[in-house]
């Protein structure tokens, strides 16, 4: 199998300085070689780490209570293109955060190469403790990163010409919104905001909090997932570390006690690669300088959290066949 790698060092979807050394962190330690030589997976990249820094304003206002707007728009729509020229070829397209933002880019650019080759709408399977679904309207913080899922399905208004408004425009391949909320399915939810949850009830999105993984089992909340977006149906995987309880992965920037463990995160990622319909996997908000006990323990333990996942993402097997029956 053949999967395109983009790394992207960007960090304008939110306030906290060090989330744009994720992707070198996690390529020191070893992620691709692993996915390389230990997986026997062919890669295609460019070695760079992408900022988008000669591309985006160093300053810029708020706007519409969104914190860096064009910047977020334009390293976005780059990406996009980016993640599109891999996908176009038949690639499973694995993005390294930056922030979660950059979803805007990834899930984008995967959608449309998929229409285009398939001609089929992919599902996205996002895994995070929130929910990346305001609006520039029903935010508090204004970093966009909080806002992904809204700018996707064309929840948040935006004109051709003004920041986003590319993901409008049919040029860019085709069917808006990118995002069909239907087939969007969230696990590992634990701080979801007010104006968020009455989206997610107003849209009837599938949501599987941390309280849903405790009572029916991480297996059963895959099995159902998995069922709901259906066989034959194009998946992007956006994981947020967060997603993780903080005990395991310390260093993000917004922790949320209460999250997921590596068995349950781990069955997702084998679970998702099970289907052999995998078309992009994010892995974002790894930021190294988050680091509790500033011995780099915290930031090193989170990047082996986080290559453990991409690994059983793309097809390591830690558990047996009888141990796994879905
Ligand atoms: C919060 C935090 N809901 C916001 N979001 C985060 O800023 O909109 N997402 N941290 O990963
Ligand atoms: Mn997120
Ligand atoms: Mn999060
Ligand atoms: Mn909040």
């Amino acid at each position: 199998s053949s999967v395109g790698v983009i790394a992207v060092g960007f960090s304008g979807g939110q306030g906290k300085q060090g989330v744009d050394m994720g992707p070198a962190a996690i390529i020191g330690c070893g992620l691709l070689e692993e996915l390389n030589y230990g997986l026997g997976i062919r890669l295609h990249h460019d070695h760079k780490i992408h900022t988008y820094e000669d591309m985006v304003p160093e300053f810029e206002a708020d706007s519409r209570n969104m914190k860096r707007p064009l910047a977020v728009s334009i390293a976005t729509q780059a990406l996009a293109h980016q993640v599109y020229e891999q996908a176009r070829k038949n690639r499973c397209v694995l993005t390294l955060g930056g922030d979660h933002s950059i979803a805007i880019g990834t899930v984008a650019g995967v959608a449309r190469a998929t229409r285009e080759r398939l001609g089929k709408d992919i599902a996205v399977i996002w895994v995070d403790a929130h929910a990346d679904i305001n609006t520039p309207e029903t935010s508090d913080s204004g970093n966009i990163h909080g806002m992904p899922l809204a700018m996707l399905a064309s929840l948040a208004q935006t004109a051709p010409g003004t920041p986003f408004g590319w993901l409008q425009s049919k040029a860019h391949g085709g069917r808006t919104p990118v995002v069909d909320l239907k087939k969007l399915v969230y696990i590992g939810l634990r701080d979801v905001e007010e104006a968020e949850q009455q989206i997610i009830e107003q849209y009837g999105i599938k949501a599987y909090t941390r309280v849903d993984v405790h009572k029916l089992g991480i297996e059963r909340v895959l099995k159902d997932t998995l069922e709901y977006i259906g066989r034959d149906t194009p998946i992007h995987l956006s994981f947020d570390i967060d997603a993780l309880d903080p005990e395991l992965a310390p260093s993000t920037g917004t922790p949320v006690p209460g999250g997921l463990t590596m068995h349950e995160a781990l069955l997702i990622a084998q679970g998702v690669h099970r289907t052999r319909n995998m078309v992009g996997m994010d892995l974002v908000e790894i930021n190294p300088l988050e680091e509790p006990g500033e011995d780099g323990l915290g930031a090193a333990q989170t990047i082996a959290c986080g290559t453990e996942i991409v690994r059983h993402a793309f097809g390591a097997m830690s558990l047996r066949e009888d141990e796994y029956k879905m």
